[in-house]
């Protein structure tokens, strides 16, 4: 029988035994610093991720869903690792394998489903689609289709952080494939030369579409790129979630305090294809294999299983919980109406003019 290690006392005697143990780890540190529950929450977002994700693919196949799909199944460990560390001020700017990110910054999966459906009631007003889940409410700005691109715009949203003072951190997710195009290279050159707070995480799924990281890129670790820049840089685990948390939140408290930019190369994988239509020619099933037996899904899970943090019935729980939400965002977006004419020349498709608004004397 597992002891259950969710109510304050069994955190109490958890935590003291960590500090009697000889070897800190990140999990030791982590369940002194956060608690179980906190651990226990994190399984929790990786898991509506893969769930949300897994229903996304059953509604594409049922025509519910069109456009292009890219899952993050597989990578979750990075995004929810990553976030964990950022505080509401921050922001966060993602490419098109967005639903991860979302789920982990905290937007409220019923507007995503809705947006992946079409709908009114999408958190992009049914008109961005899987690459484009935005929320402002939560510096969440979005979702972008041109790779590379939005590097650029975190740059721009952390020089704003840095000359307003707000003590704000820009985190920027993109690909291996994007760090090629000239956008990473203007984007790192702006941020170290001004120190501006941005964390960019690269994450290495060592493919970008059907190319393999050693055909497109002349530098494998990725990481290095950063060397051209005298950027502090590092790779990590990225399908170790306490690890990630770790290692990403030194690289956040680099930037917060004012040290500048920091690149993070976190080292992946994704199961599914590049996008839903993908026939995976480019690599063998037996390689995909290889890396679902890894599972940082499975490996999380068993770690709270064997260290008792929190029994298997729990998480069982928290599987089927996970289950009625995920089918009730199905049902939300499948009861919500299509957008009216209205959206085709009202202000969802044009800024506001440039007189209304305030501009900061300082920053001009
Ligand atoms: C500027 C630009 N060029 C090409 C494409 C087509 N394209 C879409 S995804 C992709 C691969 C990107 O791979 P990577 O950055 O490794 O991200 P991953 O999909 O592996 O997460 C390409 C080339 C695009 N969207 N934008
Ligand atoms: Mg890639």
């Amino acid at each position: 029988m597992q002891k259950q290690r969710g109510s304050t006392k069994a955190v109490t005697s958890a935590t003291q035994s960590v500090r009697s143990s000889m070897t800190s780890t990140p999990f030791t540190r982590a369940l002194e610093h956060l608690g179980a529950d906190q651990l226990v929450e994190y399984y929790r977002q990786m898991m509506l991720i893969r769930r949300f994700e897994e229903k996304c693919q059953e509604m594409y196949t049922r025509s519910k869903i069109g456009g292009f799909l890219h899952l993050y199944v597989g990578e979750e460990a990075t995004g929810v690792g990553a976030i964990s560390n950022l505080q509401p001020q921050d922001h966060v700017f993602t490419h098109y394998r967005d639903h991860g990110h979302a789920i982990a910054r905290g937007l409220d999966i019923n507007p995503l489903m809705a947006e992946l459906f079409g709908k009114d009631t999408g958190c992009s007003r049914g008109m961005g689609g899987s690459m484009h889940f935005a929320d402002v409410t939560k510096n969440f700005w979005g979702g972008y289709a041109i790779v590379g691109s939005h590097l650029l715009l975190a740059d721009g949203v952390a020089l704003q952080c840095k000359m307003q003072k707000t003590n704000g951190v820009v985190m920027v997710f993109f690909g291996d494939g994007a760090t090629n195009g000239g956008e990473f290279y203007e984007a790192l050159n702006f941020a170290q030369l001004w120190k501006l707070p941005v964390v960019f995480v690269c994450e290495n799924n060592l493919f970008a579409m059907g190319t393999p990281l050693e055909v497109h890129s002349s530098v494998t670790e990725i990481y290095r790129k950063a060397n051209a820049f005298d950027m502090k840089s590092m790779r990590i685990d990225g399908n170790d979630l306490l690890g990630v948390r770790e290692q990403v939140g030194e690289a956040v408290e680099h930037a917060r305090s004012g040290k500048g930019p920091v690149l993070v190369e976190a080292m992946t994988y994704r199961f599914r294809g590049h996008s839903a239509q993908d026939t995976q020619k480019y690599r063998s099933k037996e390689d995909v294999e290889k890396h679902r037996s890894a599972d940082p899904l499975e490996a999380y899970r068993k770690l709270l299983i064997d260290e008792e943090i929190c029994p298997a019935s729990r998480l069982d729980a928290i599987d089927v919980q996970i289950d009625v939400e995920v089918d009730a965002s199905v049902e939300f977006a499948d009861n919500s109406p299509v957008p009216g004419n209205e959206w085709l020349t009202d202000a969802g498709i044009y800024a506001a003019p440039l007189e209304t608004l305030t501009v900061d004397p300082t920053l001009v």
